[in-house]
């Protein structure tokens, strides 16, 4: 980010299952807290993103809990960000609407939320095809400058960055264009199976899940069939791409020269990963645990978050109806 500009950070995470998971968690969630100690940051539940995907109004109910939990779970301080849930504020509906007037059809067929999808069998519903322009309306009604997102997100952000520059060629200087800030080197973190982490493909390790059925996921990461003798390759090892998200620089070059000097097993790799995991990870399932039962205090702190966004919200909606010529005008 660039000193001395004024900038505001916007992130939002999809309450679109049980709790977030470690592909969350290092794509994304990691940086969220460093972020906010540096300057204004804007962090929502995406509830209406996971509509595409939660089809029951209680289960969407809990996952949105879980997910204001790990929020404040992994240090976010509500004094400091603005913590919401992204349907408090209905105008984010009426910018996609205004926006989806701008968005050419055929960029929503070439993104990746639509062909990920399609790949996974999913139902793919109109809203499912909507998905980067509600992402680039949550994005623009706050008039974020930065977005951090996992490397999976990359095209999102390109169409949210296009959006903007064509609202603005067409309407004036309405929004601050939004610059991505990916974490290139997390890149896309491999689930159980190597393909990216997800939920959908029910590949994931969930960030809080507690440590005996964590140690039981981790146990079922998939490798080549190489025996305990074998000689083996950290770079292509689903194990040690999670392992060197956790472990210190030494602790990595132990397990790479072990890996390459033979003699070494997956089951041990596993176990060594495993416990890297939890040694950062149980202070954090500890605080989730302890938020997870503080139901009214989290509604208190996703209340008083969408106060926060609505007033900047009704400010952005303001100037795109007048720009647009919507209402009576002055
Ligand atoms: N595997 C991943 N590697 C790196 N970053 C990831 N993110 C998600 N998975 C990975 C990042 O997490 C943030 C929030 O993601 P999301 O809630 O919008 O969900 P998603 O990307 O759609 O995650 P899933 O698990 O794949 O959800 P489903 O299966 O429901 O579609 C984003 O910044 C994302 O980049």
């Amino acid at each position: 980010m660039t000193a001395g500009l004024r900038t505001r950070v916007l992130s939002g995470i999809q309450p679109s299952g049980a709790q977030v998971h470690i592909g969350n968690y290092l794509g994304a969630m990691k940086r969220f807290v460093e972020l906010a100690k540096a300057g204004e940051t804007i962090f929502c539940i995406v509830d209406l993103h996971a509509l595409t995907s939660v089809f029951e109004g209680g289960k969407l109910r809990e996952y949105t809990r879980s997910l204001a939990a790990a929020y404040l779970a992994i240090g976010l301080d509500p004094e400091r960000v603005t913590l919401f849930r992204q349907s408090d504020v209905p105008e984010v509906c009426e910018l996609s609407w205004y926006l989806s007037c701008q968005f050419p059809l055929g960029l929503l067929e070439r993104a990746h939320s639509f062909k990920d999808a399609k790949a996974k069998g999913l139902q793919i519903s109109a809203g499912r095809m909507y998905y980067p322009i509600l992402m680039a309306a949550d994005i623009l009604l706050y008039k974020a400058t930065h977005v951090p997102v996992g490397a999976d997100q990359k095209q999102h952000l390109e169409m949210a960055r296009e959006i903007a520059e064509k609202f603005n060629r067409a309407y004036g200087e309405i929004f601050p264009v939004p610059e991505p800030l990916i974490a290139e080197e997390s890149g896309v973190i491999p689930g159980l199976d190597g393909r990216k982490m997800s939920k959908s493909y029910d590949n994931y390790i969930g960030l809080f899940e507690p440590a005996k059925a964590m140690r039981k996921k981790v146990m079922k990461i998939v490798t080549d069939s190489k025996e305990l003798e074998d000689v083996k390759d950290p770079e292509t090892c689903n194990i040690f791409a999670l392992y060197k998200h956790f472990a210190t620089l030494e602790e990595q070059q132990t397990l790479a020269e072990r890996y390459r000097a033979g003699g070494m097993g997956y089951g041990h790799a596993k176990q060594e990963l495993y416990e890297a995991i939890e040694r950062e990870i149980a202070p954090l399932r500890e605080r989730y645990e302890s938020w997870m039962t503080k139901g009214e205090e989290l509604e208190g702190i996703l209340a008083s978050g969408a106060s926060k966004a609505r007033s900047i919200a009704a400010q952005t909606m303001g100037e795109v109806r007048s720009v647009l010529g919507l209402g009576a005008g002055k």
